[in-house]
């Protein structure tokens, strides 16, 4: 599907925490990318190469679908995708938008490690990757799925813990939370798709994987 206008296509965060780095990466690679006439397309007006600017959420299941070729994405996201479909192939880590995923609790939960969690209901927003976690550690207990404000789910009693991506930790502290396990650490990451691209397109979609390592590489 990718080939069909004879471009390769690369899936990057329209908005939000990783849209800035990506799209500078994509130029340090060499691409000189321009707006298009709409926001959904970014063009590269030195080689035939279109960025797609979705939400990150879409993004592996475009890369493993094929209609993109490439795309940057959370390990986070990643994960909670995998679904037992078509997966995207990880090239390489790139160095920025690190958070963690991590099991926290209010003070009012006594806790003594996972077995704790038994039978307690759980907020967050990767019920994939929670559930895999609890049934790694023999623990049974709700998962509650939430898009947003996971963190105010204890305060609300919706839920008994959380299970959210922390960064500074800034957002636990301010909502009395402990940060108790850690579930996934995670960083972006460079996706190829499982569908090779036109034969036209292959040198250069290699060439372009290899200077992104490159730029990667150089800044340690
Ligand atoms: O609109 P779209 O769906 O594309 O964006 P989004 O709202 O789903 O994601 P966005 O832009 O918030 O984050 C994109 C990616 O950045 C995530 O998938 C992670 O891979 C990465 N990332 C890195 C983070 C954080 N750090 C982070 N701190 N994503 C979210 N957070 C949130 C967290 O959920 C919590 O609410 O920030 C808060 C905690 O931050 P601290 O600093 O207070 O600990
Ligand atoms: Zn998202």
């Amino acid at each position: 599907m990718s080939t069909v206008q004879g471009r390769l296509r690369i899936a990057i965060q329209k908005s939000g925490r990783l849209a800035e780095r990506s799209l500078d990466l994509v130029r340090d690679a060499g691409l000189r990318v321009v707006k298009g006439n709409n926001d959904l397309l970014y063009r590269v007006e030195n080689y035939p190469i279109d960025l797609l600017r979705v939400r990150d959420d879409d993004i592996p299941t475009f890369v493993a679908d094929g209609v993109c070729d490439l795309g940057i994405v959370g390990e986070n996201v990643l994960e909670e995708g995998r679904n037992g479909g078509p997966v995207a192939e990880v090239l390489m880590p790139l160095s920025f938008g690190r958070c963690t995923l991590k099991i926290a609790v209010p003070p009012t939960l006594d806790y003594d490690g996972p077995r704790s969690l038994e039978g307690r209901r759980i907020a967050t927003s990767y019920p994939r990757v929670l559930r895999r976690y609890l049934d790694d550690h023999g623990v049974k207990a709700d998962i509650i799925t939430m898009r947003g404000a996971v963190e105010v789910a204890p305060r609300l009693k919706l839920a008994h813990a959380i299970c959210d991506l922390v960064s500074t930790g800034a957002t636990l502290e301010a909502n009395g939370l402990a940060a108790r396990e850690t579930v996934l650490d995670s960083q972006a990451v460079l996706i190829r798709s499982p569908v090779a691209p036109e034969p036209a397109l292959a040198e250069l979609l290699d060439s372009i994987v290899e200077r992104m390592a490159g730029v990667v590489a150089s800044q340690g």
